[in-house]
């Protein structure tokens, strides 16, 4: 197996400014560490529509929503062609709202294959224009590749083209849903809202939080999470680096307490990517914007780069 670094600098789907910086922030950090990370790997870039920042949102309930669309099918579009090459993208990515294209890339290019998920995160991330408490599109990644309504649970007053718009966001990479929710694990999930909170209950998603992490140990938790997606034939797994604690998590939009320790996340990434169902790995969220010393992504890029090394000893 061969890896590629695949760039996404898209920030359009978060609510604070700033997280497209992120890549360029872990590359800074590998300077600081001496390491030849960046030297070492041949990456893709997707372009992006940040331009489309200085103008209107558009859509109250998915913000800046034709401008993620188009980002999600230049995302997939790179996937699929990597993944239909047999390479292991490293996905370096801003929003999380883009993790959806990643993961609809690798579903188009292997279709018949289950795919699990395993989501390191302190929020769900499932919520539909329907549910969304900030219109912001990172909160809702996992609700697109599972081509989710909630009409369940629907508040929001959803505009006509909103709806046409979440519509075509579920045709991408192929109609229908691309996981089933009961295929994702959480782990570190701590700020959910009531419409995540009955989804997770619906589809009996399993969410590790950080005391059962500490008290049963990171191995353990690996090998649980993983046992959980038995029937899977692939794995993907999403790093938002707001999964870490607000101590080390200083550059993320979206900070949350009581989150994982740095060496906990270290040996976590680790761990799972060991399995060799695992086809993908990604890391979001880095905002150097939002930090001082560039601390959010030496943390970041120390873990990627040791995920990274295990994924290639394991090879
Ligand atoms: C919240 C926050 N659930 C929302 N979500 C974040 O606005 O949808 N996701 N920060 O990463
Ligand atoms: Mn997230
Ligand atoms: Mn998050
Ligand atoms: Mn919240």
């Amino acid at each position: 197996r061969k890896i590629r670094l695949v760039e996404v600098r898209s920030e359009l789907a978060a609510g604070t400014r700033g997280a497209s910086m992120g890549i360029d922030a872990l590359k800074i950090a590998s300077i600081k560490r001496q390491s030849s990370f960046f030297m070492r790997f041949e990456p893709v870039s997707v372009k992006d529509e940040n331009q489309l920042l200085f103008g209107d949102p558009q859509f109250p309930y998915a913000k800046y929503g034709d401008g993620v669309y188009t980002m999600l099918n230049r995302v997939c579009d790179t996937i699929t062609e990597l993944r239909k090459d047999a390479l292991f993208p490293i996905v370096l990515a801003g929003d999380h709202s883009t993790a959806a294209g990643t993961i609809c890339g690798i579903k188009q290019a292997d279709p018949d294959k289950r795919l699990g998920v395993i989501w390191i995160d302190a929020h769900a991330d499932f919520h539909t224009p329907y549910t969304t408490p900030s219109g912001n599109m990172h909160g809702m990644p996992l609700a697109m590749v599972s081509a989710l309504d909630n009409e369940a649970c629907e508040s929001n007053d959803v505009e006509e083209e909103t709806e046409a718009l979440w519509e075509r966001i579920k045709q991408i990479g192929g109609r229908g849903p691309k996981i089933s929710p009961s295929d994702v694990v959480f782990i570190g999930v701590r700020d959910t809202e009531p419409a995540e909170d009955h989804l997770m209950d619906q589809f009996g998603i399993r969410n590790f939080k950080t005391d059962e992490l500490r008290s049963k140990g990171v191995e353990a938790i690996a090998v649980e999470a993983l046992a959980l997606l038995k029937d899977c034939e692939q794995i993907y797994i999403s790093f938002d680096v707001d999964s870490l604690d607000t101590s080390i998590s200083t550059g993320t939009g979206t900070p949350v307490a009581n989150g994982l320790s740095k060496d906990e996340a270290f040996e976590l990434n680790r761990a799972l990517i060991k399995d060799k169902r695992v086809c993908c790995w990604e890391i979001v969220e880095v905002n150097p914007t939002l930090d001082t010393e560039n601390r959010m992504a030496e943390n970041a890029f120390d873990i990627l780069e040791a995920t990274t090394d295990s994924l290639i000893k394991n090879f």
